[in-house]
């Protein structure tokens, strides 16, 4: 038998509203509606899909103040993150929004209306009173803290839900189950007792060893239930996670296991997380729930002092154990010991042995510069898994950006560096010279600083696209605004390799250059705001190289952009 819901009751909003279900969709297309944001979305799903349960909407002030104040619902029920509706004070007066009125919750991604909010009342928080009750320190090291601040609009919304539709997924859809199908599926498995594990990384050989003693010495089959909805800034991209997680399943033996995923939005809450958790889970028909070290740990604070005790999450969740009715398995971190090639909880390591360990820190290391990560870590299949979205260097992409004035020779080093990586292979290289992007993406603009800021963020955009894409950009505009420079570095620098390269030819030679005779006009005045001339150029002030081709010929500045790229892994040995 599955657990017994938190309340008593799955509050599966979709069964209940299933009768009334044509006649809600119908009113919604006549009421006043938002536009969900990504957290509101996730925090929805969960709430009429009865994972939240006993919740029947967003919290009341009432209750808001009441899970602040004593981790409880203000009918005494233990819930200890606060759900609410946050929404900015104009749209409210915008949409003309009371007490008792009704209002349509779209989703934003396809504008489907997913359920219908009938509000009870509106409050305005104190933002420090909440950072502080919920995570300890009114702090934006702490994620949710951070959140709160840039985010959270300022009136709260409470009201109870009425369910239309659940959200469309697109991803992973049969491995998503909501409270009623997992309980089915414990049913038709004769699954009665089941531990949960929650997780937000990778898993590796550690966290199968981890599960599978759970579920022995509980007697108990595996739920692996990995959040796929908002996790921890920074945190490695749910698609490849989901992945590791199907390469790990076939590890545990035949029905052991299973795999479901859970659309939540976490806050990175600890030991109120910790408790939030296993409520869920609990409503997902679990009867255990593993709580290992700094279970939903937010990291560092602004101090440098880790936000809670390593265990100050399992105390919290087990001094609710009686109330949770969920059977808390408390977990040490476990370690490699290489002489008897086996796994062991940190604390029943004996004095003496050897034992081994990769911190997180460590792995990425090891992904970014194609290090191996050895068997005893993990298996091959997750390995492999974690290095396509982590390709070394070698495979990534990278933007080398020419700047400097009209007839410097950028275009001469732009196209002979093209040549010198189409000979070194392994990537495609495209030339963004200005003339050609001024003809084929910026025809429309002119020369003011405005368009020419318009210019270069255009060519970032495409930079940063190449590069994400693994090719090799060499762009070659003027640029002659540092701002704007820095923010193509900025957008590019999130996918790969970022060079900029100052072509610092003497203006003097520039004109002696320039064949078009565009100087000499410009001087005439017949071409006004001309850079060099009667325009500025703001020289970088901290360019990667900065070269001249009249002191130096253009096949060694394209070795000194090629050694640059070779020092940083960006080609080389293959
Ligand atoms: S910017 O500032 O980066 O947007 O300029 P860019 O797109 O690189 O300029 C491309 C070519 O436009 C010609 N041109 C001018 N340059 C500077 N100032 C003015 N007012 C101007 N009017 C036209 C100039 O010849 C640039 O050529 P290249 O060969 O690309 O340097």
């Amino acid at each position: 038998m599955a657990n017994t819901p938190h309340g008593g009751v799955l509050k599966d909003l979709h069964t209940r509203d299933a009768p009334i279900q044509a006649q809600l969709r119908d009113e919604a297309e006549t009421l006043p509606y938002i536009s969900l944001t990504e957290r509101q979305l996730c925090d929805l799903e969960l709430i009429l899909n009865g994972a939240f349960s006993p919740l029947e909407g967003f919290l009341s002030k009432k209750d808001y103040d009441s899970v602040l104040d004593n981790m409880r619902l203000s009918d005494g029920t233990l819930w200890t993150i606060p759900i609410y509706l946050d929404l900015p004070k104009d749209t409210i007066d915008q949409l003309g929004l009371k007490v008792g009125s009704r209002l349509a919750l779209r989703d934003p991604r396809n504008d489907t209306a997913l359920a219908i909010l009938y509000i009870s009342d509106f409050y305005r928080p104190d933002k420090e009173r909440e950072a502080i009750k919920l995570y300890g320190a009114n702090d934006k090291a702490h994620p949710a803290v951070a959140y709160l601040w840039s985010h959270t609009n300022d009136t709260y919304v409470g009201g109870s839900v009425q369910a239309i539709a659940e959200p469309q997924h697109y991803d992973y859809v049969a491995a998503r189950r909501s409270p009623a199908e997992l309980r089915a599926l414990f049913k038709k498995l004769n699954w009665s007792r089941v531990v949960a594990f929650q997780t937000r990384n990778p898993m590796h050989r550690a966290h199968r060893e981890l599960t599978v003693r759970a579920a022995r010495s509980r007697h108990a089959n595996v739920l692996i239930q990995p959040v796929v909805g908002l996790t921890k800034p920074g945190d490695i991209d749910h698609f490849t996670r989901v992945r590791v997680y199907q390469a790990i399943m076939p590890k545990y033996p035949n029905g052991m296991a299973t795999l479901s995923l859970l659309p939540l939005a976490m806050r990175m809450g600890g030991p109120r997380e910790a408790v939030w958790h296993a409520i869920i889970r609990k409503n997902f028909g679990a009867t255990h729930f593993i709580v290992g070290r700094d279970h939903a740990g937010p990291g560092k604070n602004s101090l440098g002092v880790d936000f809670y005790g390593p265990y100050e999450a399992q105390d919290l969740v087990l001094k609710f154990a009686d109330e949770l009715a969920i059977e808390v398995v408390p977990f040490q971190m476990l370690t490699y010991l290489p002489d008897t090639d086996e796994y062991r909880p940190i604390d029943e390591v004996p004095d003496g042995v050897r034992t081994l360990n990769i911190s997180g820190t460590e792995l990425r290391r090891r992904l970014k510069t194609g290090a191996p990560i050895p068997e005893w870590f993990s298996y091959p299949e997750v390995v492999r898994i974690l290095r396509e979205a982590n390709p070394p260097r070698i495979k990534q992409g990278f933007t080398v950006f020419l700047t400097g004035l009209h007839a410097s020779g950028k275009d001469a080093i732009a196209r002979a560096l093209q040549v010198s990586l189409n000979q070194e292979g392994g990537r495609s290289t495209t030339l963004l010279l200005g003339e050609t992007i001024r003809q084929e993406l910026s025809s429309e603009l002119g020369f003011t600083k405005r368009e020419r800021d318009i210019n270069i963020s255009r060519i970032g955009f495409v930079a940063g696209e190449l590069t994400r894409a693994g090719a090799a950009c060499i762009a070659a505009p003027i640029a002659p605004y540092e701002d704007a420079r820095n923010k193509v570095r900025d957008t590019v620098s999130r996918w790969g390799g970022f060079y900029l390269v100052h072509v610092a030819t003497p203006l003097e030679q520039c004109i002696k250059n320039d064949r078009s005779g565009v100087y000499k006009r410009a001087q005439a005045g017949e071409i006004k705001g001309f850079t060099g001339i009667d325009d500025v150029y703001e020289e970088p002030s901290n360019p990667d190289l900065r070269v001249d081709p009249t002191v130096t010929p253009v096949s060694q500045i394209v070795h000194e952009i090629v050694l640059l790229l070779e020092r940083d892994g960006y080609i080389g040995e293959r």
